[in-house]
């Protein structure tokens, strides 16, 4: 597992150079999910294969950028599902991006999933790791990831990150998201998943939702790159996740490229969403 968390390192090291170096237009190619590329996505996509295909316990990697999965060694017992360079559409707005990583063994869901990375690309690069607890590690000028401290969640918190557009939500959502904001949170959200996951984290808890919604009724989230890498993380931190009814931990998907519903927060704040969805 070291050498998976030092690959993810290097990649991070030479990502953040691309973002602050590169050009951050468009392409002209779509990925699997049928969005249009950055050309720094498919660039941070090269360089995760690259650091990833010298890493002998690595048995193949799945990109979201990519519709294949790419075999790294046969004798390899991990798999890794990866998000190269989540919300890479908020680079031209100078907002915080993040790369997204888990670790699985034998399928790529939530029950064989042994451990979840994800690195934050903002005014300092920052990587944050579930193994045995969730750790939190700062980039440093000798270009050395130092440790800054382990990741708790309180039991509820104040921060409301709201995903998806408003006029799009069911009834029920709506009248959920309010009695989380009657109960006193503030609204945070960039509209990247991985800086606003990381503020819940750090900020001691709240709720992340990106529901069902009427352009979206499997949710936009992707279950192997995203939701089972935060899923893991938040559970490891003393929090939770579900899809609205289920531990998000439990779902199986039934392709790789799949997504669905997702709640990540507080435990008093899980649980209200499972009541309101009863
Ligand atoms: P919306 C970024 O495109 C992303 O995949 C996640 O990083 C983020 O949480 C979500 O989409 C934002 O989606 O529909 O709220 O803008």
């Amino acid at each position: 597992m070291v050498e998976i968390f030092d690959a993810i390192k290097k990649s991070a090291i030479r990502i953040k150079w691309l973002i602050e170096n590169e050009d951050t237009g468009y392409s002209q190619n779509i990925n699997a999910t049928g969005d249009t590329q950055l050309k720094l996505d498919i660039k941070s996509d090269l360089v995760i294969e690259e650091e990833f295909r010298k890493i002998s316990s690595v048995k193949e990697i799945i990109s979201e950028e990519k519709e294949e999965k790419t075999p790294i060694y046969e004798n390899g017992k991990y798999l890794v599902g990866y998000d190269p360079l989540d919300g890479s559409s908020l680079l031209d707005v100078n907002f915080s991006v993040g790369s997204i990583f888990g670790i699985y063994k034998g399928e790529y869901d939530g029950a064989h999933m042994v451990a979840a990375v994800y690195v934050i690309y903002g005014p300092v690069t920052q990587m944050v790791t579930a193994y045995e607890d969730v750790g939190m590690y700062k980039l440093n000028s000798d270009g050395d990831f130092a440790f800054i401290k382990s990741l708790e969640l309180n039991q509820s918190g104040a921060i409301n990150a709201t995903g998806g557009t408003h006029s799009n939500w069911s009834k029920k959502h709506h009248e959920m998201i309010e009695k989380i904001y009657s109960k006193g949170h503030r609204l945070r959200y960039s509209g990247g998943m991985v800086p606003d996951l990381h503020q819940i984290l750090l900020k001691g808890g709240g709720l992340f939702s990106y529901p069902s919604t009427s352009d979206r009724p499997e949710g936009k989230l992707r279950m192997v790159f995203e939701v089972f890498p935060f899923a893991f993380i938040y559970e490891k931190a003393g929090g939770g996740a579900t899809n609205g009814k289920k531990r998000i931990l439990d779902l199986k998907p039934s392709h790789p490229h799949d997504t669905t519903p997702c709640y990540f927060g507080s435990k008093d704040e899980i649980d209200l969403v499972l009541k309101h969805n009863e």
